[in-house]
């Protein structure tokens, strides 16, 4: 998939860019069937909410040969080259899931912030999220601040140190705050678009989510690049690889 000059401008800016009807009906249901065969496995990789539904499922592409295959497809990868414009590797990737009226929220973030503790040197990772299911306002649509990945760390406190992958985060903002970052940037926008659209997003955009509303799952995969000039250094208490991949080869 080409990008043009114009959408990598938007990208710089924003922070972020959505590009609808990225991925063939399909494609999107071939991942979308792999996806559902998964539900019925377990082990470390899989994060359940309080219902026992899925939330997280870290490195799908070890359950699926057509999720693997995804990586190096060019739908992907041709934007990110422009974006990054040097060599990258496949720092983090995970499915999340939003069952209908049972998933819970992600709280305001940026994930540089998280990612710091993972040894990642600077904020210059990019995740692309592809969209399984239709994303629409009421279905817990990844919402952000454009602009703010420009404001470096966004002041946060300390919440729940054990908590990533739950709702209750590691790292909070105050309303306060995200007043002050909506201020400065262009307010809080919604990325809902249909199934088989892709969002390229910087690692210090301020997001989250909230909960399923709709009568219809949300369903994102995604991949997070880095570049291999930006990998991660040692740190104290590394992360499992499957969440942290260590795997340096380039893309
Ligand atoms: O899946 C979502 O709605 C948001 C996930 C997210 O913010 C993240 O993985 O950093």
């Amino acid at each position: 998939m080409e990008i043009t000059d114009k959408q990598i401008k938007q990208f710089l800016e924003n922070g972020f860019l959505l590009v609808e009807n990225c991925l063939s009906e399909n494609l999107v249901s071939e991942l979308k069937r792999e996806i559902d065969l998964m539900g019925e496995k377990d082990g470390p990789e899989f994060f359940r909410e309080k219902s026992g539904a899925i939330r997280t499922i870290f490195a799908p592409e070890k359950f699926s040969e057509t999720i693997k295959s995804l990586i190096g497809n060019k739908i992907l990868v041709e934007p990110l080259r422009k974006l990054f414009n040097e060599p990258f590797y496949l720092f983090q990737s995970k499915f999340n899931d939003k069952k209908s009226l049972e998933s819970g929220s992600w709280p305001w973030h940026q994930d540089f912030k998280f990612w710091k503790e993972d040894g990642m040197p600077e904020d210059k990772a990019i995740t692309v999220a592809i969209y399984l299911t239709d994303v629409t306002n009421y279905s817990g649509p990844i919402i952000c601040v454009p602009g703010s990945h420009k404001h470096g760390e966004i002041s946060s406190k300390l919440n729940n140190p054990g908590g990533v992958h739950n709702e209750d985060l590691k790292y909070m903002i105050s309303p306060e705050t995200l007043s002050e970052v909506c201020r400065k940037s262009g307010g809080i926008v919604s990325t809902a678009a249909k199934a088989g659209s892709v969002l390229f997003f910087h690692c210090s955009l301020l997001h989250g989510s909230f909960q399923n509303m709709h009568y219809e799952d949300r369903k994102i995969l995604m991949f997070t690049f880095n570049p291999i000039s930006n990998k991660t250094v040692e740190v104290e208490n590394p992360r499992e690889e499957f969440m942290v991949k260590r795997d340096f080869t380039v893309i």
